[in-house]
């Protein structure tokens, strides 16, 4: 059985800025403070090097208020990586600033690039077997059908589906835990998108615990689910509480701080 979806060599974070004090959020919840959010991102990289992995820490972008949240910049799988052209207008530029570190790392670099396409990190789940995309505010289907099209001689099958309303990503309701299971809120699963995948729910209460990493042996997840925690360690996983509530300010989790892959030069 292949492990692409959740063992990595690699793994790239960018550094919030003082510019976070601006980033995008749904409802104002207060203002983030940039030291919490610097000490929390330290024991997220911390973490993600205790599996072993290279992490590369880039430099923060003032110009970019949420670059801290690199996920939504690229798609990286085994043949190579994609670039994305996020839907909220003030991230696009942050997808042509990571590409040269991916292009740095991958032989293969392709770019969403239709003018009418929109597409964002987080609104996609990689397994071993397929790539789903939810539907949302920032990512269309123009941008979903330009992704299938770039990497179908990759062997990528892309399968549409439906971000729950209201819910910024796809992945802010759900994660990957290993090749055959997904922890997922209840009211993103009751789509019935993950037929035939083993599913944990997140408990009833704890919906923004779903955002998580498996990174590989770890699980790394926001600090503050008690519940939820429970759940999956009584399933085998090792995992490890992460400070999330300056960037849960900004509708940011786990996923959202790092773009996780393994290099194909
Ligand atoms: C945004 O609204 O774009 C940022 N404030 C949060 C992005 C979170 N990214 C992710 O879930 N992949």
């Amino acid at each position: 059985m292949s492990d692409r979806s959740y063992r990595f060599t690699h793994a790239i974070t960018r550094n919030p800025a003082a510019s976070i004090i601006a980033g995008l959020r749904a409802v104002d919840t207060g203002t983030p403070d940039l030291a919490t959010m610097q000490a929390h991102h330290a024991d997220y990289i911390a973490t993600l090097r205790e599996t072993g992995a290279t992490v590369i820490e880039l430099e923060a972008l003032e110009a970019y208020p949420d670059s801290v949240f690199v996920e939504d910049t690229a798609l990286c799988l085994p043949s190579g990586a994609v670039v994305m052209r996020p839907g909220a207008p003030s991230r696009l530029g942050e997808a042509a600033e990571m590409a040269p570190h991916l292009a740095a790392l991958y032989g293969d670099i392709r770019r969403i690039e239709g003018a009418d396409s929109f597409i964002e990190g987080g609104d996609i789940l990689m397994t071993e077997t397929e790539i789903l995309v939810g539907r949302s505010a920032r990512t269309n289907a123009a941008g979903i059908a330009e992704l299938a099209r770039l990497t179908a001689d990759w062997g990528e099958v892309v399968r549409e589906v439906h971000t729950p309303p209201g819910v910024l990503h796809f992945k802010t309701d759900c994660s990957l835990l290993d090749a055959e299971t997904i922890l997922s809120t209840t009211r993103l699963s009751a789509s019935g998108c993950f037929k035939g995948y083993r599913l944990i729910d997140v408990a009833e209460g704890e919906e923004a615990a779903a955002n998580t990493i498996r990174f590989n042996d770890l699980v790394l997840m926001p600090a503050g689910f008690p519940r939820t925690r429970d759940r999956l360690v009584q399933a085998g996983y090792d995992v490890r509480e992460i400070g999330n509530s300056e960037c849960a300010k900004l509708d940011g989790g786990m996923s959202c701080l790092s773009l996780r892959f393994t290099p194909k030069p």
